[in-house]
């Protein structure tokens, strides 16, 4: 079902007309209201009579991860302090946290987001929406709650964790949707299993997982251990929270809610933009946000852009699912590694489960060490050390040859690596440079 057809649908040039319109907008409101602005356009030697069309986009600064850490707590606030209802905010690496402040009307945009989100996995009024993200500062819980409510289906707000908590609701309550992080995802598919029910008798039939890389193999595991069609969802707190963009039935991109945030690929080195389809560092301007909207904020994801017209109907512009993060980027002896490549290397090897740790260590010759600790599925974990020997030959030379490095394969035994109900740590980086 699409949730807002006239939004999602609505012609490419008529889209791109309101565009320009709320653009310019935008642009007069944070020149007047937001300093932090004012200076950026002055040191550009811009004002807001410079934007005529959306090319002019490329005239204007951009804003960092720095710009907002440097600014907090209050210092992008385009509304006085009385007008925000609600806050957000996610911690990063270095402890200084990214703040999104939303007004009442940006409250009820995040809804409509997540609502289209929702209706692109088949979400209605009569669904059961168990939400295990997590409640709190992180965006994911109250976001799926307020697209979940949007639509009017019965959320149960589960939050993360409490696994045994989890499968008990949803087989008495007969949840039709999950919403939580892929790699919780994959554990609770587990954990049913294990209990010892049979998932058929359970009524899921979607989920929509993010917030945290994810493979396309991952994805097949998933609806295979719940039984369900599994969606991609995409969003960061800096610009809302989830419900940027999604996945619709075809499963093949996500749509970005474009009336709403504006994207721009750009050379992560240059800052050029860059054309659709070359993959860059994804950039969004918040077109309608009220408490602290963004320009051209550079996410540091790395995606391209497709438009093409999809079966489902929508016109708006679709991402593909991420390639990595340019701060996720590994850089061992040289040459860039994303954990997403070693995922998809380790998932289409049979014998392995997409739980696996990447350990970096600098020796004493000084040179960069990756060690991989991969979980090992029972059944492959004999006794017979010949089998096991002959799979960690295999994921080493598959490594090697996809990924052009050396890595040390620790086979380990199932549930040995810690789960994580909210988004997984992937690396361990112990090199002191
Ligand atoms: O993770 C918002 C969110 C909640 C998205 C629930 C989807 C579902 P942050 O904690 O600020 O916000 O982290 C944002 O997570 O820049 C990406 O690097 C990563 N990320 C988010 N969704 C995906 C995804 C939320 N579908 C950062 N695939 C983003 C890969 C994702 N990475």
């Amino acid at each position: 079902m699409i949730w807002n057809p006239e939004a999602e649908c609505m012609p490419p040039y008529a889209r791109k007309r309101l565009q320009l319109a709320n653009l310019k907008n935008l642009v007069e409101k944070v020149y007047d209201k937001v300093p932090f602005y004012r200076r950026k356009f002055e040191e550009l030697g811009i004002t807001p009579r410079d934007i005529h069309n959306l090319e002019d986009m490329a005239k204007l600064p951009f804003t960092t991860k720095d710009d907002l850490r440097e600014t907090y707590p209050y210092g992008l606030l385009a509304v006085p302090e009385a007008e925000i209802e609600e806050i957000h905010m996610s911690s990063g690496t270095t402890g200084i946290p990214v703040v999104d402040a939303y007004t009442r009307k940006d409250i009820e945009i995040w809804g409509e987001g997540m609502a289209r989100t929702l209706s692109m996995a088949g979400g209605r009024r009569n669904d059961i929406v168990q939400n295990a993200y997590g409640y709190g500062l992180f965006t994911g819980g109250m976001g799926a709650h307020y697209g979940a409510k949007t639509i009017g289906a019965n959320v149960i707000p589960m939050s993360a964790g409490n696994t045994q908590k989890q499968i008990q609701v949803m087989k008495d309550f007969g949840s039709t949707m999950l919403t939580c992080t892929p790699s919780y995802a994959l554990f609770l598919g587990e954990a049913i299993h294990e209990a010892g029910h049979n998932i058929r008798e359970f009524r899921l039939r979607a989920g929509c997982f993010g917030a945290e890389p994810w493979s396309e193999n991952m994805r097949k595991e998933i609806e295979l251990k719940l039984n369900i069609k599994a969606y991609d969802i995409y969003g960061l707190t800096e610009i809302t929270g989830p419900g940027v963009s999604s996945e619709c039935e075809m499963q093949n991109g996500l749509h970005i809610n474009e009336d709403l945030f504006y994207p721009e690929i750009i050379d992560p080195v240059t800052g050029q933009v860059l054309a659709e389809g070359e993959k860059g560092e994804l950039v969004f301007t918040t077109l309608t946000k009220e408490g602290t909207p963004l320009i051209r904020y550079r996410t540091r994801d790395i995606t391209c852009l497709f438009s093409e017209s999809c079966p489902c109907g929508r016109t708006t512009i679709k991402m593909h699912r991420l390639f990595g993060r340019t701060d996720d980027m590994l850089i061992i002896r040289g040459v860039n590694v994303f954990p997403s490549q070693v995922e998809q290397v380790l998932i289409a090897i049979e014998g392995t489960d997409p739980h696996y740790q990447i350990i970096l260590t600098r020796g004493e010759s000084h040179l960069d060490e990756m060690e991989i600790m991969v979980e090992v599925q029972e059944k492959f974990f004999t006794d017979e050390t010949r089998g096991l020997e002959v799979l960690r030959a295999k994921i080493e030379t598959e490594i090697r040859s996809k990924l052009g490095v050396h890595a040390k394969i620790k086979l380990v035994e199932p549930k040995t690596i810690e789960r994580s109900i909210g988004k997984a740590k992937r690396v361990i980086d112990k090199r002191v440079i």
